[in-house]
C-alpha cells in the first residue's frame, strides 16, 4: 500500500511545455481545477499528499514523476534528457531530503525519465527512450541492485515515455497499448489491451486498490471494471495536451 504523494502545483507557464500531442496549448485555470480533483482521489485512496508550489521557471515541472525514481528503500533522483526539464531535480532533491536518508542520482552522460519505469513488485522495467538513455538505464540498475532489487530494460519504439503505453495495476494484471501488447517480457502478466483510439488511456495508476483512470475513456474503464477493480475517474485534458498523464502527475 502507498501512504504518500508528493505533486507539484501547474504553473502559468505550463503553456510553453513540451509536446508531440496537436491538442492545442493548456487552458491554465483549467489545469489548477483539474490537478486539484488529482489531489482530490489520491486522499481519497489514504495518501497523504505534500503539495509543492508551482515552479514558473520550467514548464513541464508538474509532471513531477519525471524528476526521481522513489521506492521503500532510497530514492533515486534522476537527470531528465529533455534540456528545459533538467533544472528540475534541483527543488526535488530539496524536498526529498525530508522524506529519506538515502539519496542517490543520475549523473551525465546518463539521462533517465522516471515517466520510462514501471515497478512490478522488487523488479523495475525501465524504457530506453529519446529521453532516457542506456547509461543512464545502467546506472539506475546498479543503484536498484544496491538496495536489493532489480530491473531490466525495454527499447521505446514510438512512445514518449515506457508508461505512456503501458501501466502495472498490481495482481499479474497490466494494461498495455501498442508495441507493448507483445512485448515478450510482458507475456507472464494477464494483460488488458488497450484499443487505438483510448491509447492516452494506457497510463492509468494503481492506488491502493482502486485504479485512476483518465476520464472519458469509458472503454478502458470498463475493461479494468470487469476485470474486478474499483475505478476513480479524473479529467486530465490539459495535461494530455503536454503528452502528460496521470502517473507523470
Ligand atoms: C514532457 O514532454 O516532458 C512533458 N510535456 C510530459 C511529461 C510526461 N511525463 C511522464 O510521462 N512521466
Amino acid at each position: 500500500m502507498f501512504t504518500k504523494a508528493i505533486v507539484r502545483t501547474p504553473s502559468k507557464s505550463i503553456v510553453n511545455g513540451l509536446t508531440t500531442a496537436n491538442l492545442g496549448k493548456p487552458n491554465y485555470e483549467l489545469a489548477l481545477k483539474q490537478h486539484q480533483e488529482y489531489i482530490d482521489a489520491l486522499i481519497k485512496c489514504g495518501l497523504q499528499v505534500t503539495v509543492l508550489p508551482a515552479n514558473e521557471n520550467y514548464p513541464d515541472s508538474t509532471f513531477v514523476e519525471d524528476t526521481a525514481l522513489l521506492t521503500k528503500k532510497c530514492a533515486i533522483i534522476s537527470n531528465p534528457g529533455a534540456p528545459t526539464r533538467k533544472g528540475e531535480i534541483i527543488e526535488i532533491k530539496q524536498t526529498l531530503k525530508n522524506h529519506y536518508s538515502t539519496i542517490e542520482q543520475i549523473e551525465e552522460p546518463g539521462t533517465l525519465e522516471p515517466g520510462d519505469i514501471m515497478m512490478v513488485n522488487e523488479h523495475f522495467y525501465i524504457g530506453l527512450s529519446k529521453r532516457t538513455n542506456e547509461n543512464g538505464a545502467v546506472q539506475m540498475i546498479t543503484y536498484l541492485n544496491k538496495y536489493g532489487y532489480s530491473g531490466s530494460v525495454i527499447l521505446l519504439k514510438d512512445m514518449l515515455h515506457l508508461k505512456t503505453g503501458v501501466a502495472y495495476l498490481e495482481n499479474n494484471t497490466l494494461l498495455a497499448f501498442g508495441e507493448f501488447v507483445n512485448e515478450e517480457e510482458f507475456q507472464k502478466f494477464n494483460i488488458i489491451e488497450i484499443d487505438e483510439d483510448e491509447s492516452y488511456a494506457a497510463n492509468c495508476i494503481w492506488v491502493n486498490n482502486n485504479v485512476l483512470v483518465p476520464k472519458g475513456f469509458t472503454k478502458t474503464r470498463d475493461k479494468i471494471i470487469a476485470a474486478g477493480y474499483s475505478v476513480l475517474e479524473v479529467d486530465v485534458s490539459e495535461f494530455r495536451k503536454l503528452d502528460g498523464g496521470l502517473s507523470c502527475l
